[in-house]
């Protein structure tokens, strides 16, 4: 303890900055002797971790203590952007390291935009997992999130005149000063291999490829707190007895490498392309790793901090974890393993244990998103987890046979395959002898079939003694259905919308919720206020503190409402206005500076930025767009000025590599915008910008910029969103479908401070029958939209393809599944209603400020209590 107190920190400019130099000598990545732009942020990086590492031990040491119990949130993914920022931001010591560089010549601002972005993610999933960790520790909340450190993240994008073009994101390439390599810690992972029975009659997996998985930690700070909660990334790697030295000095470098080579990959990229067998693989390894070594990561702390006591059925009273989509779904079968092979519990206890202890949360409804793995390289790669899926299988068909005894079996065939976790793949016989007896006459009554209850395992399934027919043997291969898997093993299924929630009971999850209702909830997804207003938009931050009179909104958003009394207030208006501008500027430089493009400051910005997806509708924005620079083109100079407002349509976003109509969308966004921000004729009336590599810290700049943002999916298809809760609280007024999140966002922030247009989530099955039936009329809008395109205008590339999505009655990605043709005509006339309302000062930022105002209820901070109180049952445990 003396050692300790002695290491208090200081935290004045003057001690921060002899901390800074300290670490450019002694802790260096660099050449001691220069003190240079890239040396200082490193520098400056340690010399915050110091502070970190200090409130991280200590909330550790509570957390051991104390034993509460502690949230676990396993994700693929975690968006984390840039750390410094945030970290002097939550520490509140944001001014005393400005000073501290100010005096060693540097300023804070460039030091900052030295750092890269921590891009461990692909979009508003990821993000929501990092937004979700600063909540945690903001609100002193016993929680750890658990992730892979991707070597390269996803990707880096270059926007070339081809469009996009992917490049290796090199994020860990000059080091990464916050991290804490603990290389103490590390779990062994096993693939392959067979499963045997031990001389204790317990299953054993044995032999396959052994690796091992090694802890990185980042250290999370809340806001105002002590509270340090971790973020832990795996990595893979193998001993150093694999490597082959004899092989090796035999020359033959690759075999000796091998062992080493297959376990770093693992790690390599988040989400590599899984459509051959061998990305299939590497999917499912990187998915079992994230499972296993986290589950015995959680079940090492619980037995430490049971003192030799271990009481299994404790567990889930110290043990939440949650399921950041299918993608942990591994753990349901590996704690179980875990349980029953390891240490020893029956299948009923562990049964128990596990459906306690985990949660899933769906955020998409995407068919193609709900994660299926083929049975048979699972079965290669994982076979003990494909028995113990197999059994949860069989077992959850007992179940839901007994509940629909009373009933009886008629239709019931349909349904349970519907439901069950294995697909194409027959039913037990013991079930099959019962949809015989239903389906046929009545032959053999339900109420005559003898079900062996107590018969649990595989082998041993229920015998019925009723006449089996056999059916036609389905020739499409078994697959193990994530999602059904979640649902079954789960304690609570959540949303991340109302709308969606409701889509996840009504729709996807039906039959489930039908038979589990209680186990279904919403929870509406929420940002951090401190990264996405208080620290990206300092000066409108400023404003609104100033007319609040405290900062206490950056904790307790509610209070943004208090704005709505000033919103016509001249003066808050104008303050408004002012602080907009500084950051409208700040973007229009970083536009310059990225594309080159001379952009005007007193336009409307108009932005969407958001993965490329034709469900998120980026074609329908640049068709608008296509449609009003043509418009513009057939007026005179006064024609378009009048009834025209200056705008910049900027874009950003990723289109996955291997999603070529996405890509075909980038490119078609470049090429327009190429030939409009040439055209002089056009001027500064219209500019289309795509800009490159959209991230977490280009979001920083680009949202507290936007005034006008589009959130345009195809109705009921966006579960959520939440750069629609960012642009909100930034002043940002949204155009956007009825879908996700934009439905209470509309509702808290007023339905006449909203450009709402577009079909409705309940018409959409109706609207695409409609177009198979080919009863759908194209607007003539639309047509002239599309045969500009087609006439070359925008440049030479054949857009048969793309524009052939549009085309057609039938099928998914083509006979405009997204409904873009029928949204069009809507579209193009909301947005006309935009041009005519920005051309009112007044009303425009009196729109702007009630945004702000009512957004308070997307704080995560909200989310992330209704979490801990609803589904994990944790609560706060701060750090005197
Ligand atoms: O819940 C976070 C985020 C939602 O805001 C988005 O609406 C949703 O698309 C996203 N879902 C995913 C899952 N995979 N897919 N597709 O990224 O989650």
């Amino acid at each position: 303890n003396r050692y300790l107190q002695r290491s208090n920190l200081s935290n004045d400019a003057e001690s921060i900055a002899k901390n800074i130099i300290h670490h450019a000598e002694y802790s260096p990545f660099f050449s001691p002797l220069q003190f240079e732009l890239q040396a200082a942020y490193i520098a400056t990086a340690q010399s915050v971790r110091d502070t970190l590492i200090r409130n991280w031990n200590e909330t550790y040491r509570l957390f051991q203590d104390k034993n509460p119990k502690q949230a676990y949130y396993l994700s693929m993914e975690f968006l984390q952007g840039r750390a410094l920022l945030n970290a002097v931001g939550n520490l509140e010591l944001k001014d005393a390291y400005a000073e501290a560089l100010n005096n060693l010549g540097y300023t804070l601002e460039t030091v900052i935009e030295k750092e890269p972005d921590a891009a461990l993610g692909n979009g508003g999933l990821g993000r929501l997992a990092s937004c979700f960790l600063d909540s945690l520790a903001t609100l002193n909340l016993p929680a750890w999130g658990y992730g892979l450190r991707y070597r390269y993240g996803l990707f880096h994008q270059k926007i070339t005149k081809e469009g996009q073009e992917e490049v290796a994101e090199s994020w860990l390439e000059s080091g990464n000063p916050w991290e804490i390599p603990r290389l103490d810690i590390s779990y062994p992972i096993k693939f392959f291999g067979e499963v045997v029975e031990g001389s204790d009659g317990r299953k054993q997996w044995v032999n396959g490829e052994n690796i091992r998985a090694i802890a990185y930690d980042l250290p999370i700070p809340g806001y105002k707190t002590k509270n340090t909660i971790n973020l832990r990334l795996w990595s893979t790697s193998v001993p150093a007895e694999s490597f082959n030295l004899s092989a090796f000095n035999a020359g033959h470098h690759d075999e000796a490498n091998q062992a080493h080579a297959n376990a770093a990959k693992i790690c390599n990229v988040l989400y590599p392309g899984d459509d051959s067998k061998e990305g299939k693989i590497l999917r499912l390894k990187q998915q079992y790793t994230l499972c296993s070594a986290s589950l015995q990561d959680i079940i090492f702390h619980f037995k430490e901090r049971s003192k030799n006591k271990v009481n299994w059925s404790e567990f889930p009273n110290k043990v939440a974890i949650q399921m950041n989509d299918t993608h942990p779904t591994l753990s349901v079968p590996e704690l179980m393993r875990i349980l029953v092979d390891l240490e020893g519990l029956s299948w009923e206890e562990a049964w128990n244990i596990t459906q306690k202890t985990v949660a899933y949360t769906n955020h998409t409804v995407l068919p193609e998103a709900l994660e299926r793995w083929p049975l048979e390289i699972m079965k290669k790669l994982l076979p003990r987890h494909v028995e113990i899926i197999e059994k949860i299988d069989e077992q959850f068909l007992l179940s839901i046979v007994e509940l629909h005894k009373p009933t009886g079996f008629t239709n019931f065939e349909d349904t349970l395959k519907k439901m069950r976790i294995l697909e194409n793949v027959e039913l037990p016989p013991w079930v099959t002898s019962l949809l015989v007896s239903s389906s046929e006459s009545e032959e053999v009554s339900s109420s005559e079939q003898e079900i062996d209850e107590d018969a649990t395992s595989i082998d041993d399934s229920p015998k019925v003694t009723a006449k089996v027919t056999k059916k036609p043997v389905s020739t499409a291969p078994g697959m193990v259905r994530m999602a059904n898997l979640c649902v079954i093993a789960g304690h609570t299924v959540n949303g991340v919308a109302a709308i969606h929630s409701e889509i996840v009971k009504n729709e996807v999850f039906n039959d489930f919720y039908k038979i589990w209702p209680n186990k279904f909830q919403n929870k509406t997804n929420g940002v951090t206020p401190r990264r996405w207003l208080y620290f990206c938009n300092p000066e409108l931050s400023k404003v609104i503190t100033k007319w609040l009179g405290s900062e206490d909104w950056v904790l307790r958003t509610d209070d943004l409402t208090k704005l709505r009394q000033f919103a016509e207030n001249d003066e808050l208006q104008k303050e408004w206005r002012e602080a907009k501008r500084i950051r409208k500027l700040k973007l229009a430089a970083y536009i310059k500076e990225k594309t080159g493009y001379t952009i005007n400051p007193d336009a409307l910005f108009d932005i969407q930025v958001k993965r490329i997806h034709e469900y998120k509708r980026q074609f329908l924005n640049i068709l608008g767009i296509v449609y009003r620079y043509k418009k513009m083109k057939e007026m005179t100079p006064e024609e378009r000025r009048a009834k025209y407002t200056p705008r910049v349509c900027i874009f950003g976003g990723k289109a996955f590599a291997t999603y070529v109509q996405a890509k075909r969308i980038v490119r078609l966004i470049t090429d327009v915008g190429a030939v409009i921000n040439n055209d002089p004729e056009i001027g500064d009336l219209l500019k289309v910008i795509f800009v490159p590599d959209y991230n977490v810290s280009v979001a920083e700049i680009l949202i507290p910029a936007s005034e006008l943002s589009e959130h345009i999916s195809t109705a009921g298809m966006e579960a959520s969103g939440t750069s629609n809760m960012k642009f909100a609280m930034n002043g940002c007024v949204l155009i956007g479908t009825l879908d996700g999140a934009n439905v209470e966002i509309r509702e808290c922030v007023g339905e006449e401070n909203f450009f709402l247009f577009g079909a409705y989530a309940h018409e959409i099955a109706g609207l695409r029958q409609e177009r198979r039936e080919g009863k759908f009329k194209p607007d003539p809008r639309f047509e002239e939209a599309k045969a500009f395109i087609r006439s070359g205008a925008f440049g030479k590339y054949d857009y048969t393809e793309l524009l052939g999505s549009l085309e057609g009655n039938e099928g998914f990605g083509r006979g405009d599944y997204f409904l873009v043709g029928k949204d069009f005509p809507a579209y193009i006339e909301c947005q006309d209603l935009v041009d005519k309302a920005y051309k009112d000062v007044k009303a425009w930022t009196k729109m702007s400020i009630l945004n702000t105002a009512g957004s308070g209820m997307f704080s995560s901070d909200r989310t992330i209590l209704q979490y801990a109180n609803e589904i994990w049952s944790i609560s706060p445990l701060p750090v005197p």
